[in-house]
């Protein structure tokens, strides 16, 4: 593990680089767009246009081990996945009624969210592959909001009662995330810099429709650099913690962090 005075040196360094990105961006908005595009393609992207993709992706993706994205598919590709596991799903859900509860890492207080205030955090989609331990894997459309955003609009996962700003104020934020579904039979922990990756999303949606109840309605997390296992359906309550929250799959005997 890093010092945390190594983590903030790596996230100046880095915001550093992604200003200089920003700059490149705002050139090719003056008019440099051509000579953008015509330079040499890098997945598809031009090159200086792919920098500046990643260094706002290292830069949001907070501190830092997560530099790298899951690749991400053309939606025609996307499938249903199976219904894989069901722990936590027994019960009927009234999606009106559901709440999601956040317990505040500071003051412990708990804070309830309706699906709408969810979806009033920035959209964000994504073509990503879905794969479970179990072998199989299905690349899915998902909708929803960035865990980042949400943490960053509502100062639930600092000790001071900031909002979380990875960039200033890493020694405040909480170290872990646990995330549980209401009866409390399945649960998951994730790593804060995983938590903020810029692909963990709160997602209402699955190939363009509203999540079927067996998917994980009315809300899941999808984090795509991670196993199925790490997939919360229906997610009720979200904590943090100073040390790694207890995880199903972990206490079955599978690797807590269940990263590919
Ligand atoms: N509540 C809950 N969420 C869960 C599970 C579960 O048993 N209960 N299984 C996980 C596993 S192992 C996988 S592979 C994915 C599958 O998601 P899907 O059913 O939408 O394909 O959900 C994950 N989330
Ligand atoms: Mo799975």
């Amino acid at each position: 593990m890093p010092s945390e005075a190594e983590v903030l040196a790596e996230a100046r360094r880095r915001s550093r680089r992604a200003f200089i990105g920003l700059g490149l961006a705002g050139l090719a908005g003056l008019g440099g767009w051509g000579w953008l595009v015509s330079q040499p393609n890098d997945e598809g992207i031009a090159r200086p246009l792919r920098k500046v993709l990643d260094a706002n992706a290292r830069l949001s993706s907070a501190y830092f081990k997560s530099t790298r994205l899951a690749p991400e598919f053309a939606r025609i590709r996307a499938r249903t996945p199976r219904v894989n596991g069901k722990v936590g799903l027994a019960e009927e859900l009234d999606p009106v009624a559901w709440r999601l509860r956040v317990q505040a890492y500071g003051t412990g207080q708990t804070q309830e969210f309706t699906l709408a205030d969810i979806q009033a955090l920035p959209r964000v989609e994504m073509v990503t592959e879905l794969k479970c331990i179990e072998g199989w894997s299905t690349v899915v459309h998902w909708g929803g909001a960035r865990l980042s955003d949400f943490l960053a609009r509502y100062p639930l996962a600092t000790r001071s009662g900031r909002l979380a700003d990875p960039l200033s104020s890493t020694q405040d934020l909480a170290p872990y995330v646990g995330m549980r579904t209401p009866d409390d039979k399945y649960y998951v922990g994730l790593d804060m810099p995983s938590a903020l990756h810029p692909q963990t999303l709160l997602c209402y949606e699955m190939n363009g429709k509203p999540l079927t109840a067996t998917h994980g309605a009315p809300l899941r997390l999808v984090t795509p650099l991670k196993y199925g296992t790490k997939h919360l359906k229906r997610i009720g309550t979200i904590a943090f913690a100073d040390t790694r929250p207890k995880d199903y799959w972990a206490e079955l005997g599978y690797d807590w962090d269940s990263g590919h």
